[in-house]
């Protein structure tokens, strides 16, 4: 699905702002048809942000269930005979649209973008827009949640809302809503990969174009013609045909924070005259897995940097672009070159500028909770569950991954898929569950990107039954925290035999840790490094990362977290999840000087090992 911008030929209105907001206490606004006519309320909403904390009362904050967002649409009369788009970034986590009364649009799960066409004989001079939004989680969605009834002394229905997840369940519609414009035959997709070799490259393109009857092919009387643009302006090369290939001599590479991008510009004519035009950017580089080694553009690559969340005061999950560029360039300051989206897919404004900037993406599926016996055990011991014989995940699984994949495949900054986060990958069940949905990651990917799955710290060599089938073994280790508590000297120990055993079960798979860290209240301080302090998170980082050198394969260290976040409330999280190395006001912790010195040390790529040998 291609991003919405305006060229010469589309057009983008931007339907965010303050919306009328209501919310469902009673699941009765369905029945009561809520989306028909005025919405009943004097309350309001910004778009796009999480309702969660702007709403400011524990009620809404806390709500289980649905809220129902409207606004009044009026389309300009010069977008007539266009086709037009609606067109939402995100909506947190299952949406339902209505266009004057009439439900137009369904979509589950709340971090991948969808559109919906509208009809001509459905466009009014003021048009009400009515989306429903419930943010409800079970074993059947992802994230996973675990979802319960009950009822009051008055019989009235209470609903709880569990996330299986250690992060808060902000709701809402959280990215960009746009209606788009295209010409009525128009560019649908556009697929882009590329061979390298030295100094010259061939970029493989394939367009689909589409009209009202669906895709048109190359006897239809269209033509495409596709240029590649230099960042300066300059014409690189061209090409004609729905398929074909650009050959650039002295190509610029996209590197690890040297980023380069080519414009690949695509044009649909017919009898020479112009239809639509879109612009792609495109930044050529290679990623391969080999000898134990995560390559990109044949050298050895380290990642340095975080696992990091959506999640920012006020707006909560809701896509933030000033706060991002800020996380950016703080990464930038200490060193660090790479994130993971953990745990789910970031806005797509973060990952064009991801390519823009040179940040190295792990791009995750929001496929975490898939462990009924996580927080569950964690927070109240119960019995065991059989997690692969009761989770129904499976379908929604499907859907996250052929979406992702789809609206990220062009993005050279994403170099690698993650199907999960922690799953019980112990459990029988676990290899065939994952098996299908890693391979259907590989075939659906045209550039045929290493797929991982990120494991939990009882994941282990002995047991876990899923790091076979994996290209790169991503670990989340807590030695020194959650395990020797208070010594972060046992910790790096244990950490150390525990990468050794891989190294030897794997040789020629790269490790890297895609988590650690360690909960520090920002200003407390001990001469004596004890848990929570600032000491404490330094020498925490420090004892594992002093294990890293000696294992051969070992490509990269993501500390957990950037920043501290919000997380719904339980006994081990003191308003939040504070693993950041900088606050949720981006104040830097003393780790963040730490890793500071480590980072600037060390090379994005290695260029004396090249692969060659
Ligand atoms: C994990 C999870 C992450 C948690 C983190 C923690 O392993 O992947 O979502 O926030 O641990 O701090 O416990």
């Amino acid at each position: 699905m291609l991003y919405p911008i305006t060229t010469q030929t589309r057009a983008v209105i931007d339907l965010g702002g303050i919306w009328r907001f209501k919310v469902d206490y009673d699941e009765c606004g369905l029945n009561e048809k809520w989306f028909m006519g005025m919405l009943d309320t004097e309350s309001v909403m910004c778009v796009p942000a999480s309702y969660n904390d702007i709403a400011a009362m524990s009620d809404i904050r806390n709500h289980v269930g649905s809220v129902w967002y409207q606004r009044d649409v009026v389309v300009p009369q010069l977008l007539t005979g266009q086709r037009l788009v609606l067109r939402f970034g995100s909506v947190t986590h299952k949406a339902h649209v209505y266009w004057n009364g009439a439900l137009i649009a369904e979509h589950s799960g709340g971090f991948t973008p969808f559109e919906v066409v509208l009809k001509p004989s459905d466009i009014a001079e003021t048009n009400q827009l009515t989306v429903r939004v419930n943010n409800i989680l079970d074993i059947s969605t992802l994230p996973v949640g675990l979802y319960s009834e009950s009822k009051d002394e008055n019989g009235k229905i209470i609903r709880k809302n569990m996330p299986n997840f250690d992060f808060f369940n902000y709701a809402g519609i959280h990215r960009p809503v746009t209606l788009v414009s295209t010409p009525e035959y128009f560019i649908d997709d556009i697929i882009l990969t590329n061979e390298c070799s030295g100094t010259s490259a061939k970029v493989h393109y394939a367009v689909t174009i589409s009209g009202k009857d669906g895709a048109v092919d190359a006897d239809s009387g269209f033509s495409v013609a596709v240029d590649c643009i230099a960042e300066d302006g300059s014409l690189v090369t061209s090409a004609n045909g729905f398929t074909g290939e650009l050959h650039i001599e002295n190509v610029k590479r996209w590197n690890p924070l040297k980023p380069y991008l080519y414009t690949i510009r695509v044009k649909l004519l017919k009898d020479g005259t112009l239809i639509d035009l879109y612009d792609e950017p495109y930044g050529i580089r290679t990623v391969a897995v080999k000898n134990g080694q995560f390559l990109i553009n044949e050298k050895p690559f380290y990642f340095k940097g975080f696992g990091k969340h959506e999640d920012a005061f006020y707006t909560g999950r809701g896509f933030n672009a000033a706060q991002t560029l800020l996380d950016f360039n703080l990464m930038k300051w200490m060193g660090a070159n790479s994130f993971r989206t953990s745990h789910y897919p970031y806005a797509e404004e973060t990952m064009r500028l991801c390519d823009r900037l040179g940040i190295v993406v792990i791009d995750e599926v929001p496929a975490v909770g898939i462990h009924l016996n996580f927080m569950a055990s964690l927070l109240t011991p119960a019995e065991k569950r059989d997690t692969f014989a009761e989770i129904q995940t499976k379908a929604a699984h499907e859907t996250v991954i052929r979406e992702l994949i789809e609206r990220d495949k062009n993005h050279c900054c994403v170099v690698m898929w993650s199907i999960a986060n922690e799953p019980e990958t112990n459990d029988k069940g676990a290899d065939a569950y994952f098996a299908p949905l890693i391979k259907r990651a590989k075939d659906l990917d045209p550039q045929k990107r290493p797929v991982t799955i990120v494991t939990l710290m009882s994941s282990l060599p002995e047991t876990c039954r899923v790091s076979a089938m994996i290209d790169v073994l991503c670990l989340n280790r807590y030695y020194g925290w959650y395990l020797q508590s208070g010594d972060v000297k046992e910790g790096g120990k244990a950490a150390y035999t525990e990468l050794q055993k891989w190294q030897e079960k794997f040789p020629d798979k790269p490790i890297m840790y895609t988590e650690f860290g360690a909960d520090t209240v920002a200003g407390f301080h001990s001469l004596d490094p004890v848990m929570f302090t600032e000491e404490y998170q330094v020498a925490y980082l420090k004892a594992n990362t002093e294990q890293f050198a000696a294992i051969k394969n070992f490509v990269g260290e993501h500390v957990w977290n950037f920043a501290d976040f919000e997380t719904s409330q339980n006994i081990i999280r003191v308003q939040g999840n504070k693993k950041g190395v900088f606050t949720r006001d981006r104040k830097p912790k003393m780790a963040a000087y730490f890793l500071k010195e480590r980072w600037t040390a060390i090379p994005d790529l290695k260029e004396e090992e090249s692969s060659q040998n």
